[in-house]
């Protein structure tokens, strides 16, 4: 490949509801181009993009692709990201380093669910964007109709610089409202508009100078004026309210049949701003916010957006220049971690093919192998000139599983095969539950485990089982309690005497106190410790069902100790079970954590949603209207939530997403808590057993 500098680069993301055909549309961008000598196909597996064994094998986008398109001596580097909606993670990141996104339409589905996360995010971002009608070529094509949907959810206003000419199985080509000229095919042969098209492209295209007007003072006067404008004048206003995101200018397409990608492509690079007329990135700087303008000769500042790991390639880092030139065989100063990483070979990517450079300019996306210390969201920089860019937020994880190892061989290896997982992706990530003894691994959704616990096989050779995760119950104490218990074994060999005293009560935040009130040294202060760790194993073990205690406050106030046979283990044992015992007086109940979920449908769905989270022991919160959909807001019990993801895409029929994030604990109503306890008290004689 070419070496391009900043002018010459276009970082585009493309974004849409799963199947779009985003991937389709690169390949054809590819082809056309002269970089591949064949026109993959999502269905055969053998597009550019989709090159990860479980992309080939679902057929779809898993994660995003580097794709430059070589064109017009620029290089656009596409980020072709995943439309479904588990891998949002991906379209996350792409974003965030992209100066501009393809917000692609299925002429026959309009805009859908994905379409409007995409859009937000874009939003997010304030990324220019452009709106691609594709899929112009199938059966039930519709051009207006998919444009007034688009329309719905967007803030943004949409002017269409293209008409498709012809639809369905009719569709040619395109009808270019900035030049009028009608584009064939993939738009290299160029003709006159079509008699019978000419008077709604007239009409498109005033609305199309009307809009561009609105990009300068200037512009606009002499346009109120009546005077007509130059088609330099229309591209410059085009420009502007482009980049302010005012409008969004709308294009049409057929990536699997080739249509509609000169003018596109054209676009782009007319369009869309280089890094250097994107807006300068701003990062934290020694002296606070500093602003890093796309410059080779600025000081070194590259942000890294994604990271994978393989056992034969080993760590791949993405990164974005956005300031000075990133070289092979240097060395850079990763902030974030606050180390120095030796840099080897760098790459550009293409799909999976590694092209090696010796030199990144400002502003474009390459790739580094085995750095040591590097993560998703670091800065590398100039030791001498440190700054730190902002990690956008990711979601919060809707979807947990339990996992555990098949085999024995597996069980040394989950820990690492999970961490090195979880590197390569900001919305997975596990832990281990102490309160159930689970190892949990959490995500967006039931497709996105699935691929991980595939990844964890197929790439680091770690059989895993999933099972439904426990919820992770406490237990806590509700009104004040006492005891004293005496541990004496004194028959025989060395004896064993400790007695202790205490007071418990339920605090309010803190989880845990202990005060010691001994007076007169009844018990010698030096048992304390042995006093508080056979407190603490009960903290751990609980007393109702085997779950944590939380929230207790406890005085050891009185109790007594012999000359000879008193030790430290005696005082344990004896702490441990007066603890027990005045658990059982303070009125113990079981904790549950509560959850704040956020539900967006459609309308029509609202209804069913409410039937069902009633059935769930939710406490409805609140209820809006946001863009013709429906927002509920509620409290609900993790136990309730399990399998929430899969239960609302079935409501909705996919129409439906939710957040939610941790709030509290709460009680447990006494009879669902008496069945928690009997089940749990079953699992432990069982375990026991065993
Ligand atoms: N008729 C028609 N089918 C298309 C076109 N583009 C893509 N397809 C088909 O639509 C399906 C989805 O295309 P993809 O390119 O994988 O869509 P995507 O947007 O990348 O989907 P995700 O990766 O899941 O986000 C595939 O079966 C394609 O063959 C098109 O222009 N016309
Ligand atoms: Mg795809």
């Amino acid at each position: 490949m070419k070496e391009y500098t900043t002018d010459q680069i276009r970082n585009i993301a493309m974004v849409s509801h799963s199947g779009a055909g985003k991937t389709m549309l690169a390949e054809a961008f590819l082809h056309f181009t002269g970089a591949t000598t064949r026109l993959g196909k999502v269905e055969d597996g053998t597009t550019v993009s989709d090159f990860e064994e479980e992309e080939i094998r679902r057929k779809l986008s898993l994660s995003t692709a580097i794709l430059p398109v070589e064109y017009r001596d620029c290089k656009i580097n596409l980020l072709d990201t995943p439309g479904y909606t588990d891998f949002v993670g991906e379209v996350i990141s792409a974003l965030r380093v992209a100066d501009g996104a393809l917000v692609l339409i299925d002429s026959v589905a309009g805009a859908e669910v994905g379409t409007e996360i995409a859009w937000n995010y874009c939003d997010e971002f304030k990324l220019p964007r452009f709106v691609v009608i594709n899929k112009m070529n199938r059966d039930n094509a519709n051009f207006a109709k998919a444009l007034e949907s688009v329309r719905e959810i967007s803030d943004v206003r949409l002017i269409p610089v293209q008409l498709p000419w012809g639809e369905k199985a009719d569709f040619k080509g395109v009808i270019d409202l900035l030049t009028m000229k009608a584009y064939e095919g993939d738009g290299k042969s160029v003709k006159d508009i079509p008699a019978e098209l000419r008077e709604s492209a007239e009409a498109a295209r005033m609305e199309l100078i009307e809009a561009a007007a609105e990009g300068e003072d200037a512009l606009l006067e002499k346009y109120l004026e009546g005077e007509e404008l130059s088609a330099e004048e229309i591209l410059r206003g085009l420009i502007n309210v482009t980049r302010s995101g005012a409008y969004a200018p709308v294009f049409v397409s057929a990536g699997s049949a080739e249509i509609g990608l000169t003018r596109l492509l054209d676009a782009i690079i007319d369009i869309m701003p280089s890094p250097a007329q994107a807006p300068a990135a701003t990062a934290e700087g020694k002296d606070g916010p500093e602003s890093l303008s796309a410059l080779d000769s600025g000081p070194l500042a590259a942000y890294v957006w994604k990271t994978t790991a393989d056992p034969f390639v080993g760590k791949i880092t993405y990164f974005r220049v956005y300031s000075g030139m990133f070289t092979s065989d240097s060395r850079v100063w990763n902030q974030t971690k606050g180390v120095e990483e030796r840099i080897g070979t760098v790459h550009l990517l293409r799909g999976k093919e590694q092209i090696a450079v010796k030199v990144v300019h400002a502003g474009d996306i390459a790739t580094v192998p085995k750095l040591s210390s590097t993560a998703t969201g670091d800065t590398l920089c100039d030791r001498g000139h440190p700054v730190t860019f902002s990690k956008p937020t990711y979601p919060n994880a809707l979807y947990r599983v339990a996992v555990m190892p098949k085999t024995q061989a597996d069980s040394a290896k989950i820990s690492p095969t999970l961490t090195r997982l979880c590197e390569e992706d900001p919305t997975l990530s596990w832990y281990n539950e102490p309160a159930t003894n689970q190892t949990i691994l959490q995500g967006m959704g039931d497709q996105h485990i699935d691929v991980a616990i595939r990844k964890a096989e197929s790439k680091f050779q770690t059989s895993l089982n999933v099972v439904e995760p426990r919820v992770p119950f406490q237990e806590s104490i509700t009104k004040p309690g006492q005891a004293m218990y005496r541990h004496k074994k004194q028959t025989g060999g060395a004896g064993q005497f400790g007695e202790v005293w205490m007071r418990i009560e339920p605090l309010q935040d803190e989880e845990y106190a202990f005060s010691w009130d001994v007076f007169g040294g009844a018990v010698s202060s030096s048992y304390q410790p042995a006093i508080e760790k056979g407190i603490k194993s009960v903290m751990k073990e609980g007393v109702l069902a085997g779950f944590p205690l939380s929230k207790v406050k406890v005085s050891v106030y009185d109790g007594k100790e012999h000359p000879v046979d008193s030790k430290p283990v005696a005082f344990e044992i004896a702490a441990r079970e007066c603890f027990k015992l005045a658990v059982k007086e303070a009125a113990p109940v079981l904790l549950e954590p509560i959850y704040n979920v956020r539900i967006v449908v459609p309308e029509a769905n609202m209804g069913d949603i409410l039937g069902d989270l009633n059935t769930r022991r939710a406490r409805v919160q609140g209820m809006d209207t946001e863009k013709g959909r429906s927002v509920v807001t509620a409290q609900v019990p993790l136990a309730e939530m399990l399998r929430y993801t899969t239960d609302l895409r079935s409501m909705t029929g996919g129409r439906g997403v939710f957040t939610m994030e941790f709030s509290h604990y709460e009680v447990v109503p006494q009879h669902i808590a008496n069945e928690i306890i009997a089940q749990r008290q079953k699992e432990l004689a069982a375990q026991k057993e065993e």
